[in-house]
């Protein structure tokens, strides 16, 4: 029961009939506003809107108000609501909200905290191979822990933003990573000191992030609002907003920001409007005189120190996997049936891709096979793998796998690839594939009924380390060449981890 009907009820006061509605905007302000804002656009908590909360599923925001959420701040509501009025809050979180403030400059400006507490470090504090780190995100309490990989013990671990989503993005030098929240959050973090540096707020609801090669920039990309914002990665001071518009007017929800070292660009995925769009960054970005797309606007500002450049395409493309040059993109848009190639040099489609069944190239991965390149990619619907010869653009084997997978991983060093079947009662399967025979050699089943997902390998190739994705979950070091498993440590929901070497030196094995 809400306080305000408690106080009434103890006055004698009969403030509404018992069977009228609860009003949630009033149970809203009195339980929620101070940790999520009045705005409900998040303060402490996260934001409560849907475009945040539409990971929950069914009745787990009722659960999360009624029990609170283990190791947050978010208190348990079951003895003071009731549950009709903790059903009116869950619908009113789930309702869009009548109009989205602004967040460009300023409001991003004015939430920048820095930990007043950090103290940078001249070199790591700690004996482990700073190369051979790994940081696993925890997304059920919203902590990130930073693992040896050589002797598999925890050094440390920390709190993230809430709903840390994609790969966190490290310096070329391994000292710094970046992580992002979907609430658009960019927390910046010192390994070597084992501290936050800072974090701000960049937007409302956000993507991913990427970092530019050189180490200055981190692009962050938003559903809300339509925007690419670019931020120091020294100072995270807000360095450019791209308001992400077609030439008709209409704008564009960012579904994803990769960065391509090659050609000191960001390349970025669109929901809503049929292009892809390069961002140039640099003293003398290597393709910007010789592709801008520009045909309609004319050659870009000389002064902008991120030209954009637009490349039209005849669909929406918004998951993509590039070559190890960066030549190629391959791209598929979520409602297609179809992808489609897109060569970065020319600016054009040179092909389309045969793959339906919602392909998951964002996790694609690729090696070298019967003397040509693969890349192998899992399919968000469909229970197979495609394997695509990326010089003809053919897809040389399908292989069934047990129901539809989310990632994909292997090493330079290691003749297997590992693939999760995510979803469906098969869902506590890892297969394991050789890369040359294209076979299904082993499939592992680490914790019968748990979601088994996501596999990292350390520097050497030799372990691979999967993870148990449940609150009470567990990451499981295996044995890369005999499948033996090596130790398992417990962790609240191991959404991804990331290993230094891999993800600096852009090992094909990996995500990038
Ligand atoms: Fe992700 C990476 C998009 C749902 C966990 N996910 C990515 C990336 C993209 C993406 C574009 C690459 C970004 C990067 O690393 O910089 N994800 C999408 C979606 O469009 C989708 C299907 C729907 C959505 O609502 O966003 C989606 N993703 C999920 C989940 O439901 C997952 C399983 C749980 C969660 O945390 O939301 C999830 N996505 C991840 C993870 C990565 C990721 C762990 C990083 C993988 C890596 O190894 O790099």
């Amino acid at each position: 029961m809400s306080t305000l009907k408690l106080a009434a009820m103890l006055l004698g006061v009969t403030t509404a009939p018992l069977s009228a509605a609860p009003d949630a905007n009033l149970l809203f302000q009195e339980n929620c506003a101070s940790c999520h804002a009045e705005t409900r656009l998040g303060g402490t908590g996260p934001a409560l809107i849907p475009q945040t909360l539409k990971r929950l599923k069914g009745d787990a925001i009722m659960e999360a108000i009624r029990d609170g959420r283990p190791a947050t701040q978010m208190p348990v509501f079951s003895d003071s609501l009731t549950e009709d009025e903790i059903k009116a809050l869950a619908d009113l979180v789930k309702t869009p909200l009548d109009a989205i403030p602004p967040w460009g400059a300023e409001e991003i400006a004015a939430s920048l905290e820095l930990n007043p507490d950090y103290v940078p470090a001249d070199k790591p504090q700690f004996s482990s191979d700073p190369m051979n780190l790994f940081i696993v995100v925890e997304t059920g309490d919203h902590h990130a822990s930073l693992l040896d990989g050589d002797s598999f013990e925890r050094l440390t671990r920390f709190p993230t933003p809430f709903a840390v989503h994609g790969g966190p993005k490290f310096t070329s030098d391994g000292r710094y990573v970046f992580f992002m929240s979907r609430d658009g959050w960019v927390m910046k973090y010192d390994i070597w000191s084992m501290q936050e540096v800072g974090r701000v707020r960049g937007a409302l609801n956000s993507r991913n992030i990427a970092l530019s090669s050189d180490n200055k920039h981190i692009a962050l990309a938003n559903y809300l609002p339509h925007t690419l914002v670019i931020l120091s990665a020294d100072d995270l001071s807000v360095e450019k907003i791209i308001d992400i518009k077609g030439s008709d007017g209409k704008t564009s929800r960012v579904s994803a920001v990769y960065q391509a070292p090659p050609r000191n660009s960001f390349i970025m995925a669109l929901k809503d409007i049929p292009e892809v769009w390069e961002v140039f960054y640099g003293e003398d970005p290597p393709f910007y005189g010789f592709v801008h797309d520009y045909r309609d606007e004319g050659p870009p500002e000389q002064t902008d120190p991120f030209p954009v450049r637009r490349i039209k395409l005849d669909d929406y493309l918004d998951d993509f996997f590039f070559d190890q040059k960066y030549e190629f993109l391959m791209g598929a848009a979520r409602n297609a049936k179809n992808g489609q190639v897109v060569d970065l040099v020319i600016g054009r489609k040179i092909s389309d891709l045969a793959l339906s069944g919602l392909p998951h190239l964002g996790s694609g991965i690729s090696w070298n096979w019967q003397g040509k390149t693969v890349m192998a990619t899992p399919h968000l619907r469909d229970s197979k793998i495609s394997v695509i010869d990326m010089k003809d653009w053919s897809v040389v084997k399908t292989i069934p796998t047990k129901g539809p997978g989310f990632f994909m991983r292997s090493h330079e060093k290691s003749r297997y690839a590992w693939t999760d079947v995510f979803f469906g009662p098969n869902k506590d399967l890892m297969h394991i594939i050789d890369k040359q025979t294209l076979e299904i050699v082993r499939t592992l089943k680490p914790a019968p009924g748990k979601t088994a997902a996501h596999i990292e390998f350390d520097r050497d190739g030799s372990h691979a380390i999967l993870s148990i994705w449940e609150n009470d979950g567990a990451i499981v070091i295996y044995n890369a060449e005999t499948f033996e498993e090596v130790k398992r440590i417990p962790m609240s929901k191991p959404s991804g981890k990331y290993n230094v070497w891999n993800k600096i030196t852009f090992s094909e094995g990996t995500s990038h």
